[in-house]
């Protein structure tokens, strides 16, 4: 560039950014490189850490002229862009993908061969970021894959958690939570800019002034803390694009107060800096105590704050015209935490560029769009008026108009239907005065969007429908989707291989082409090879399971897989009772063990650790598993196998292993699933009820490649309407009240009736979610599982098709999806 803005003159400093040599001997090069001039140490002397560290630093190193390019080229044309707002990202180990992205995997394997390194030291090394719960954070992921992988610009925005999701272990069958320090030895995939770091304010009071004649108002804050960005690289998958996630990490705006430290009051010097870093220590704190409540909503206003004053400050040209911000930009609100994002941008419109009312909020309802994706009511924050009012007592006002506002329209459409206006205040009544933030991003949001097409019908007709009424059009579905390249080219290279090699490379970037795979499932050597995959994928989840927890899987055994987060409305406990039931016909000689289809059972999942019923239900798992593992009864022919802290990168061994997928939350539950597609795509046959994304995946694989069990959601409704009594079931079905009394008996712990007697009594009566309802479909459609597998040949070839016909749910469709539906951004770069 003839211009250069620090006016160079070094034709060095002229020249693009050039990456290291694309040979084994360039990345040689480079890594010693970065051992000796990044880490300070010589090869002879490094430890893994430090041969890990340079490694991926060389990794980055080739990917940074991309980057760079990428943000010079964002700079320049100034297109409209999606600006990703989420308080989760669980992004798994970033090396494998990053190798895989950049086309450097052979070359990068080759090199650490020549140095004598072994490549799986390294990967073994790195701790994955586990910056989210579940789904909602994997999904976050998968994104902003397909986004970098599309071509399409994105800045994804979030938390620096010092602390992610807590590491999960087992102490006498009970889950115990140990701190995630995943920052300990350092990562080397952030970029940390402290001179970027962004004031963000809390507390105070607000205020009128006089502007000129106009009556003003303002925010007199009470406290700040700092946001540091960090920058991470989103490369895409070998087309030399790499878009960027920033997450802000809290620190105070004053280390610490030397007058007090003098003093010798250490702990009174620091109060200050714990308390503003506490905001990004810990991934969801507790919130079940008031403390742990306001954390949260520090931590949603920190990162939103934060993100909207970096794009309107830092994405932006100096001169931008603010009126034009819906051309530049749509912020996509995953879930309500980021919600408070509303207020904040009229806040700064109105109060800090001085637009009126009426154009602030004009922008404002371009600006955002809405991801909803629960059904369950107590996930639908709220936010005590009291509570939002002290920490932001500015944007609760601004809440308080856009509502009057908004009802006033509602007025003007329906007359004084006060419960209508009631039904659809942003604030609500009960139990306490507090701010509904779905309702405030309806209301806000260009769109709204649930995440499956049943669970999109269920928000617009049955959660939302006045809003559906009042706001034609704004309803609108984008069903979910996983990225292929983690969750089919790297967990499970034996299937990418063979799908390759039947079709060619193009799936993984149109995944629609499995399609061309159905042909295939005909042909016997095809099913022969695909069914050598799965057996060896079992066994390298085998080996990973005896190194990782000592557990062993049995040869021969179908793999009957369902990992998750533990929650009640998922049905754990439907699963369990099938193996009670088992169990239990099998010690009670009703069937000979020989006649049992061999299976194992692995469970993964982690309950929140303030869900007492959750935590209780995985203490009955392992009770159940050491019983029936150990009961010369069983002849080992049922297993049990909870491996515990179920990671994303645990994710990757045990999905392409599975032989059966469990999907059996009751219908109406479960917004969409995405583990239900990674197990799809990977050869597991569902069994599943019709709910969430199962819906589409059935309708697509087909009724004879899915074992559907169950109630549908609308005859849930009618069971709840009739009256639903869960012990009409244990009275009416005799393997059911077996099961449960097999259990209440203290079977599983050591004759002492009390321990499960919780679990037990939950079901019989109150049972919200309808286990004993299903207990007897979900049985026979196990029975129907069980004949299938015994053709091999028949099951194999379901598995192909379920490969074959699951293209769909690639997160590069839903991408699509969004971009056509939602956020109009142009074609791509
Ligand atoms: O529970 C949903 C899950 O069904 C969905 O697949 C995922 C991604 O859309 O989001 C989960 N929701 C949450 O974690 C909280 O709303």
């Amino acid at each position: 560039p003839a211009h250069h803005p620090l006016n160079a003159t070094h034709p060095l400093a002229l020249a693009p950014v050039t990456g290291p040599a694309s040979s084994v001997d360039g990345f040689v090069r480079q890594f010693l490189r970065n051992l000796n001039y990044e880490r300070g140490v010589p090869l002879s002397a490094s430890t893994p850490n430090d041969r890990y560290f340079a490694f991926a630093m060389t990794v980055r190193d080739y990917l940074m002229a991309r980057w760079l390019e990428d943000l010079r080229r964002q700079r320049v044309v100034q297109a409209k862009g999606v600006c990703y707002l989420s308080a989760e990202y669980l992004l798994g180990r970033q090396l494998d993908n990053n190798l895989l992205a950049s086309g450097l995997t052979e070359i990068a394997t080759e090199a650490m061969v020549a140095c004598g390194i072994d490549i799986e030291e390294l990967r073994a090394q790195e701790v994955e970021p586990g910056l989210g719960n579940g789904g909602l954070g994997r999904l976050a992921a998968c994104f902003i894959d397909s986004l970098a992988t599309m071509g399409v610009p994105n800045i994804g925005y979030g938390i620096r958690y010092e602390y992610g999701i807590f590491r999960q272990t087992f102490v006498d069958g009970q889950q115990v939570e140990q701190p995630d320090a995943w920052l300990t030895l350092g990562s080397p995939w952030e970029f940390p800019h402290p001179e970027a770091a962004r004031r963000i304010s809390f507390g105070g009071h607000t205020e009128t002034y006089d502007d000129a004649g106009v009556t003003r108002s303002r925010w007199v804050p009470g406290w700040d803390v700092l946001a540091v960005p960090y920058n991470y690289m989103v490369p895409g998958y070998l087309n030399g694009r790499v878009n960027t996630l920033r997450l802000w990490s809290a620190k105070a705006t004053d280390s610490f107060d030397l007058r007090v430290f003098n003093s010798g009051d250490y702990e009174e010097a620091v109060r200050a800096q714990t308390f503003a870093e506490n905001i990004s220590k810990v991934l969801y704190p507790e919130d079940s105590t008031p403390q742990g409540k306001e954390l949260r909503l520090q931590q949603q206003y920190f990162f939103v704050a934060a993100s909207i004053g970096d794009f309107l400050e830092h994405t932006l040209p100096a001169d931008f015209d603010i009126h034009k911000l819906p051309d530049r930009v749509i912020f996509q609100l995953n879930d309500t935490h980021p919600v408070i994002g509303v207020p904040e941008l009229m806040r700064v419109l109105v109060d800090e560029r001085k637009l009126e009312w009426d154009a602030a909020w004009a922008i404002t309802q371009q600006c955002f769009a809405y991801t909803c994706h629960t059904l369950l009511p107590e996930a639908l924050e709220v936010w005590s008026v009291d509570l939002l009012g002290r920490l932001l007592p500015r944007h609760l006002e601004i809440i308080y108009r856009i509502n009057e506002e908004f009802l006033e329209a509602v007025r003007e459409r329906y007359g004084d239907d006060e419960m209508r206006i009631r039904n659809m205040s942003i604030i609500g009544e009960f139990p306490e005065r507090s701010v509904r933030m779905a309702y405030l991003a309806t209301v806000a949001g260009a769109k709204v969007n649930g995440v499956a097409e049943l669970h999109s019908q269920l928000l617009r007709d049955k959660v939302l429908p006045d809003f559906n009424d009042f706001f034609p059009g704004k309803f609108t579905n984008v069903t979910n989707g996983i990225t292929p390249r983690r969750f089919v080219r790297l967990a499970n290279p034996g299937l990418s291989g063979l799908i390759t090699e039947a079709i060619g490379t193009g799936w993984l970037t149109d995944l629609e082409r499995l399609r061309e795979l159905e042909a295939y499932a005909e042909d016997p050597q095809f099913r022969q090879a695909f069914a050598e995959v799965k057996a060896a994928n079992k066994r390298r989840l085998g080996d990973v399971l005896r190194a990782r927890d000592g557990l062993e899987i049995s040869d021969g055994h179908m793999l009957d897989v369902m990992v998750k987060r533990l929650h009640e409305y998922k049905r754990q406990m439907l699963k369990l009772l099938h193996v009670v039931t088992q169990y239990g016909s099998i010690v009670s000689g009703r069937v000979a063990a020989s006649d049992v289809l061999p299976r194992t059972v692995i469970f993964g999942a982690k309950a929140a650790p303030g869900y007492a019923m959750a935590k209780r239900i995985i203490h009955l798992i392992n009770a159940v598993g050491e019983v029936v593992n150990t009961d010369p009864r069983v002849e080992g022919r049922l297993k049990v196998l909870f491996p515990p802290n179920y990671n994303v990168t645990l994710a990757e061994r045990l999905i392409p292993a599975a032989d059966l997928s469990e999907q059996i939350s009751l219908a109406g539950k479960e917004a969409s699933g995405t583990g239900n597609m990674k197990f799809a795509l990977n050869g597991a046959l569902t069994i599943g009820t019709d709910d969430g994304a199962n819906v589409e995946i059935r309708q697509l694989v087909g009724d004879d490649n899915f074992f559907l069990f169950g109630m549908s959601e609308p005859e849930v409704e009618a069971l709840w309407a009739r009256g639903y009594k869960p012990a009409d079931f244990y009275q009416g079905d005799e393997n059911l009240r077996r099961a449960m009394d097999l259990i209440a008996s203290g079977a599983f712990s050591g004759g002492d009736r009390s321990v499960f007697e919780p679990i037990v009594s939950n079901l019989l009566y109150d049972d919200r979610f309808m286990v004993l309802a299903d207990y007897s479909s979900y049985v026979a459609a196990q029975e129907r599982v069980d004949a299938a597998y015994v053709d091999q040949d028949a099951w194999t070839r379901s598995a192909i098709l379920n490969v074959a016909r699951s293209g769909f749910f690639s997160s590069d469709r839903s991408m699509r999806d969004y971009i056509e539906r939602i956020w109009h951004t142009p074609p791509l770069l």
